[in-house]
């Protein structure tokens, strides 16, 4: 069976192995193909964030294995966050024998298939070792399937030395065609609208969409806003049409898109909150008409029309229909927010940094951000104007960040990477670092160091409370954290120091990390 899942992955291009091994799994790796790699992740959940940065990365599906209950229990919450990042993964585990199962055996995962749910899309123990090959066959189809995410198999180990029955890779289809009749009423009232809005989500990103959404944009002289916690990048940030970023919260969001006739919604939910707010998701007088991947996004959609196609080719249809309506050619400008004012010198605060990496990051340089409070300050002074150059964690659980970098990096050798991290974000997932020491992977870490949690200590005064426990990080020593992985490390706490260090880290061809002490 074995040789017959081997083939299978060779065909789909998935001949990289992310994984942490364990005795369940071993006969999986007898005989270890030449032309395969496998990359060691110290902790399951890293595993399974280095799989998910490569495979968004790749735009591919990524294999990963597990080991047995434990070790998909490690990974779940990067699980979680692939299953909201949209990832293809097809994540194996291993099982005990079939012949001892009834016994409740050591490493024995009981009701393994259940055990990652509601987080992956499918998922099966094969009822017998043949069938494995056509289980991760299915776990690929399905993974690939739009929206795309995590599936799972659990294979007993006694299944990978026996027969199994070959599978040939097939064409399925990774894309879904939006209904004409809905496409055109939507480029109808659009032509019409006299001031529309357009919100671009993360999916225009994954379904490579970019200069779509762009044409369209610009074809109707629309504002465009990023949709909350979107996760990757859909539209040039310094873009004259570029209105800025909305934030999680239903009030806020109607005053931001306050004004418009009409909202048409890309390749997000509408609209993700973090914190509660009562009234209309909309503003009144507006309409609204989403094109979404997702059939769950387009159900709970909370008002107007949604219409569920993959990006490219329903925003393709939007500008296929024709030009701006004659009527709107002289309509109003776009109301587009002022940009931020540069920062000076003064002091080391995350935003003098932000805008220092703007200015000598190289070109086509890739950011992996998980910097929870430095977010807007990134938003503001590090536009992100190229695709594919942007990845963050759709589903706000930290950890992601950093192994998502060297999962980014190993697909993107011809781009630097720069993973952006908050002091505490980096911890979750800190064994990334001997990882991409051992990939020989040229990242930039970058390590805001503010010594708090303080997106909580922010949030706190969001509930009124003044003072919280558990949110201060004294003492950590990123530099030789990273010494001890062979990451060599720098740490700067003056503005003078900045542009030296950030000048060698962009330059060097192994892995770097900066601390950067920043200032409140
Ligand atoms: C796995 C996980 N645990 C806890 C949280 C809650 N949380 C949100 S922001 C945050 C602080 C992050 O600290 P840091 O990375 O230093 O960034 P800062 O807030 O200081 O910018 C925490 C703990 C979370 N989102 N995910």
């Amino acid at each position: 069976m074995r040789e017959a899942v081997y083939a299978f992955l060779r065909e789909c291009g998935m001949t990289t192995v992310f994984g942490n091994p364990g005795s369940t799994e071993l006969p999986m790796f007898r005989d270890f193909p030449p032309d395969f790699r496998y990359v060691l992740g110290l902790q399951e959940s890293v595993v399974v964030a280095t799989a998910d940065g490569y495979a968004q990365a790749r735009g591919e599906a990524a294999i990963v294995n597990l080991h047995s209950a434990i070790g998909v229990g490690h990974a779940l919450g990067s699980i979680f966050t692939a299953f909201k990042n949209q990832t293809p993964l097809v994540i194996t585990a291993g099982q005990q024998a079939r012949s001892i199962l009834p016994f409740e055996p050591f490493l024995y995962a009981e009701q393994a298939p259940q055990l990652p749910k509601p987080y992956v899309k499918w998922s099966c123990e094969p009822a017998r070792a043949a069938d494995v090959p056509a289980a991760i066959a299915r776990a690929y189809y399905v993974a690939m399937q739009p929206p795309r995410g995590p599936t799972f198999v659990s294979v007993p180990v006694d299944d990978w030395d026996r027969p199994g029955l070959p599978v040939a890779l097939r064409e399925v289809s990774r894309r879904v065609a939006g209904d004409p009749r809905l496409l055109e009423h939507a480029a109808v009232a659009l032509a019409r609208a006299q001031r529309p809005i357009i919100v671009v989500g993360a999916s225009v990103a994954r379904d490579d969409a970019w200069d779509e959404a762009l044409a369209l944009a610009e074809r109707h002289e629309a504002a465009v806003w990023v949709a909350p916690m979107s996760s990757r990048n859909s539209f040039p940030e310094n873009h004259r049409l570029f209105a800025g970023f909305l934030p999680a919260d239903r009030g806020a969001i109607v005053d931001r898109l306050e004004g418009a006739d009409l909202i048409l919604v890309l390749g997000a939910p509408v609209f993700t909150y973090h914190v509660e707010n009562p009234g209309p998701a909309i503003p009144s007088g507006a309409r609204l008409v989403q094109l979404t991947d997702d059939p769950a996004a387009a159900a709970w959609c909370q008002a107007g029309t949604s219409i569920l196609t993959s990006l490219k080719p329903g925003i393709a249809a939007l500008i296929a229909h024709g030009a701006a309506h004659p009527r709107n050619r002289g309509r109003a400008a776009p109301r587009i927010p002022p940009r931020a004012a540069p920062v000076a010198p003064a002091r080391l605060t995350d935003r003098y940094l932000l805008q220092r990496i703007a200015a000598l990051r190289p070109a086509r340089s890739i950011v992996v951000e998980e910097a929870p409070s430095s977010r807007g300050p990134m938003h503001d002074h590090l536009p992100i104007t190229e695709p594919g150059t942007f990845f963050t964690c759709a589903s706000g659980g930290l950890g992601h960040g950093l192994p998502a970098a060297v999962g980014v990096a190993l697909a993107r050798p011809d781009a630097k990477v720069i993973g952006l991290l908050g002091d505490g974000s980096a911890m979750y997932s800190i064994q990334g670092l001997w990882s991409a020491a051992e990939l020989g992977l040229p990242i930039a870490f970058i390590i805001v160091n503010n010594g708090s949690y303080r997106a909580l200590e922010d949030f706190g005064r969001h509930f009124g409370i003044a003072a919280l426990p558990g949110v201060r990080l004294p003492h950590l020593d990123f530099c030789a954290l990273a010494a001890s992985q062979g990451v060599t490390g720098i740490r700067v706490d003056r503005c003078e120091d900045l542009d030296a260090a950030l000048t060698r880290i962009f330059a060097a061809d192994l892995p770097m990390l900066l601390e950067v002490c920043v200032a409140a």
